[in-house]
């Protein structure tokens, strides 16, 4: 048993997709009253190691999401009061879940504003692990982003738009949307490149490869060269795609993805180190990174 399950288990919750849900739709009670001391001073070690590197790394939206929101380092947040700020500036809430669930659910619970959460942490010993997003992942990574209207209303499309990919068979390629954008997503700022992703904006030392390596290859986003990429979910990425500005998810969200899955269906797919003479490159990656540490699949 690996020590993320056992972790859970101890703490009487279930181990994520493996064992049957309370409730059909899979939330759980947060039981904020259970985390122990040793579980909010490792959101603290996380909180602050995170906000004191993010000004000049994340964008200025993120951090603005970030300062309006009842979240400090000294306990694990609330999610009744993460929802009730939220509720009033986005209306989304915070549910609080064991783990990862199934793609349905997921999808039906983004549908209608609402944000699963892992209710666990990480443990003090694997401060850079994660097997399945825990609260330091889903509340601080993204939550800070459900405070901007713009992503507010483009995560809700996804859900809305995964449960019809899923019935027509192109989950692969619309998850890769989420993947390339909500997860790790960068955005031009006027003084650089910026995060907004949260698998980056939760990560210590992705926060600092994203912007600052010269390893990624860092591209001009487009919904289908996007689409047809594949992703790394082992390891820091090889290529970042890059909004213009974060108005653009609007455009994303109204897309009628029927012609563009028809599209998909035929050409090529890419790797996630490739580069195509059609993309706007903004940095060719010199790729050591992912040379020195050959895939681990
Ligand atoms: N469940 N809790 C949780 N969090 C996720 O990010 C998540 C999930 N289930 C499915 C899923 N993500 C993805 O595989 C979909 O976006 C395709
Ligand atoms: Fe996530």
């Amino acid at each position: 048993m690996d020590v993320n399950v056992a972790e859970k288990v101890k703490h009487g919750l279930a181990a994520g997709t493996a064992s049957a849900p309370q409730r059909p739709d899979w939330t759980v009670d947060q039981g904020w009253e259970n985390y122990t001391p040793a579980q909010h001073a490792v959101w603290k070690t996380l909180y602050e190691r995170q906000t004191k590197l993010l000004p000049g790394l994340a964008c200025d939206d993120f951090v603005a999401g970030m300062n309006r929101l009842p979240m400090s380092a000294e306990r694990i947040p609330n999610f009744e009061a993460l929802s009730e700020t939220l509720m009033k500036a986005t209306g989304w809430q915070v549910v609080a879940v064991p783990g990862l669930v199934p793609d349905e659910v997921f999808f039906d619970h983004l549908a209608n504003r609402r944000f699963p959460s892992g209710n666990f942490i990480r443990g003090a010993h694997e401060l850079d692990y994660l097997e399945e997003p825990d609260v330091f992942h889903d509340v601080f990574g993204h939550v800070p982003m459900l405070m901007h209207p713009v992503m507010a209303d483009f995560i809700q499309a996804y859900g809305q738009g995964g449960l019809r990919a899923q019935q027509l068979g192109k989950l692969t390629e619309l998850a890769r949307v989420y993947w390339y954008t909500v997860e790790f997503g960068l955005v031009r700022q006027k003084e650089g490149l910026r995060i907004y992703g949260a698998g980056i904006a939760s990560s210590y030392s992705e926060s600092v490869f994203s912007i600052q390596s010269d390893s990624p290859n860092r591209i001009g986003f487009d919904l289908e060269r996007v689409m047809r990429t594949n992703y790394r979910i082992d390891d820091f990425q090889e290529v970042y795609f890059v909004l213009d500005h974060l108005d653009d998810l609007l455009a994303l969200a109204q897309t009628d993805f029927a012609p563009v899955y028809e599209r998909l269906s035929h050409g090529p797919h890419y790797q996630p180190g490739d580069v195509l003479p059609t993309d706007t490159v903004l940095h060719k990656g010199t790729g050591s990174y992912h040379r020195a540490r050959p895939h681990k699949g």
